[in-house]
């Protein structure tokens, strides 16, 4: 039996609510015997200087303290209800924002939760190995708690699976301890959460780009009618911004040292670099073209009957909603969305309500250009002459219009045979894959130490130094 308000901190009143804490104590030992199958390889005896939400309060959701990450202390918060609240957009516009699921929408509210729920532990698998191969402690730390996070984050999901949707809610939450990434025959739900992380230029690619995705479709959640959804993503938004940080400074150190070593050793030719030990800023440019277009996947269909009847129905709302100035119903309202026809790709205006996930999309990839323009700053201030470009929103699609056609970065459309004879320069090939995991043979454990490919961070963790003893393996 788990002491609950000590076990597991939350503002839901979880000491008191019997419903749920039987929900909980049939899933949480099934959440830990997932986590010890499927959390960070070998990791269940270490130490980790780790940040844990302990309440929603400015100075309770940032403790830092050494964890061993299965004692983690997975809470469960929602940001204070506001009492006021309303539904902003769609046909409820208006009315007082829901406390409990609307009967007419419970279906899709618990495919929508199901959705982003499934995302968080398919991530964790995802990383699973690369605690084996980390390029500092500082590194390390950061991997780990970015997964304790997303562990965290399914727990948020499940609160709401289990606390309004009754036993198809249990049912889901037990089914998203069942699938997994990269299963032939149980996979995640998403394409890009099927892929494999493989080494840690992937990690913080993916955490550059596909935690954002993260960040927007939280956002979009944030704006729900559903306000118990609303206030569950706004406080998971609190901790998405540290994951992103480690993708970007990630990469950025990744080409900072690349940078470094070609300016003293003035080489510029790829194999030169490799030789060297560092990533080419080819290859970083290929993972890039790589993680950006199977990100743009997740955003769904250019053209969705579903996305508008979230957003009709007050589900599912626009990035940052409640600051665009216009009715919020976008009854007459409408948006461009490009397609293939013939070898050109043409833009038309199609019906705004139908193209929210284009929209969402194109909020994202306005984010995604300052991220790449600030990679490209530590190359110029390098001195090297080299330019990271993000592709056309066309290129390498597997969802909505430009599924199935053949696109280069540039936004081309070729014959399939031209486009694969281009593959190889385009994206990461099997033997890009070998040399950047040649690099990551080993973990890197003394303190304050850096593997040769990366540079150290500005700064520690928390304002600890960078020699800080972040993870002690015991
Ligand atoms: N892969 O009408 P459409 C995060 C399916 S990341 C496979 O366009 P809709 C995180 C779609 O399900 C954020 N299938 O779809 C990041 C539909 O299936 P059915 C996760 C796909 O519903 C890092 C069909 O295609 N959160 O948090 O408008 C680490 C027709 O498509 C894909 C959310 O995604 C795909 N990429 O839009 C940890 C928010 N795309 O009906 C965590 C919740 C579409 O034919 N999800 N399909 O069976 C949603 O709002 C929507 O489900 C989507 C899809 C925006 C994803």
């Amino acid at each position: 039996m788990i002491n609950y308000t000590e076990k597991i901190p939350n503002n839901v009143d979880l000491g008191r609510d019997r419903v749920l804490q039987r929900a909980l104590e049939h899933w949480q030992p099934a959440y830990m015997s997932w986590w010890y199958d499927m959390g960070p390889n070998e990791s269940h005896n270490y130490d980790v200087y780790l940040r844990t939400a302990v309440s929603v309060e400015p100075d309770g959701w940032a403790q830092f303290d050494y964890v061993k990450m299965p004692e983690y202390r997975w809470g469960i918060f929602l940001q204070p209800r506001d009492e006021k609240r309303l539904v902003n957009f769609g046909i409820h516009k208006g009315q007082p924002a829901w406390q409990e699921v609307p009967g007419e929408y419970r279906s899709i509210l618990r495919r929508i939760i199901v959705t982003q729920g499934d995302t968080e532990p398919a991530s964790v698998e995802q990383q699973k190995m690369l605690g084996m191969s980390c390029p500092s402690l500082y590194d390390l730390r950061n991997i780990f708690q970015v997964n304790v996070e997303e562990g965290r984050h399914l727990w948020a999901m499940v609160y709401l699976l289990h606390r309004y949707f009754g036993r198809d809610g249990r049912e889901e939450a037990e089914a998203l301890l069942a699938r997994r990434s990269g299963d032939t025959d149980n996979p995640r739900i998403l394409g890009a959460f099927n892929e494999p992380t493989p080494d840690w230029l992937a990690f913080y690619m993916f955490t550059f780009f596909t935690d954002r995705d993260g960040k927007f479709q939280l956002c979009a959640l944030a704006e729900s009618g559903f306000d118990p959804l609303s206030r569950t993503c706004r406080f998971m938004l609190t901790e998405e911004a540290h994951h992103m940080f480690v993708g970007e400074t990630g990469v950025a150190r990744i080409i900072q040292r690349t940078c470094e070593v070609m300016k003293e050793n003035n080489v510029e030719d790829p194999s030169d670099v490799r030789a060297l030990g560092v990533i080419d800023l080819q290859t970083i440019q290929r993972y890039l073209n790589f993680h950006y277009s199977v990100t743009l996947d997740l955003y769904g269909s250019d053209v969705s009957s579903n996305a508008a009847n979230y957003f009709t129905s007050g589900l599912k709302g626009r990035f940052r909603e409640t600051k665009l100035d216009d009715d919020h119903v976008l009854g007459e309202a409408e948006y461009p969305v490009s397609e293939v026809i013939g070898d050109k790709i043409v833009t038309k205006k199609v019906p705004a309500l139908t193209a929210l996930n284009e929209r969402l999309r194109d909020d994202y990839i306005d984010e995604i250009a300052d991220g790449v323009g600030r990679w490209q700053r530590v190359i110029d201030n390098a001195g090297v002459s080299f330019r990271l470009t993000l592709p056309r929103k066309s290129f390498h699609r597997e969802i909505g219009n430009f599924a199935g056609r053949f696109i280069s970065p540039e936004g081309e459309v070729l014959t399939q045979e031209a486009w694969k004879k281009h593959e190889i320069q385009w994206l990461p090939s099997a033997k890009d894959y070998a040399y950047v995991q040649s690099l990551m043979s080993g973990r890197v454990t003394e303190p304050g130490k850096f593997a040769n490919w990366i540079a150290p961070p500005v700064r520690g963790i928390n304002n600890q130094p960078l020699d800080f003893e972040y993870v002690r393996f015991n």
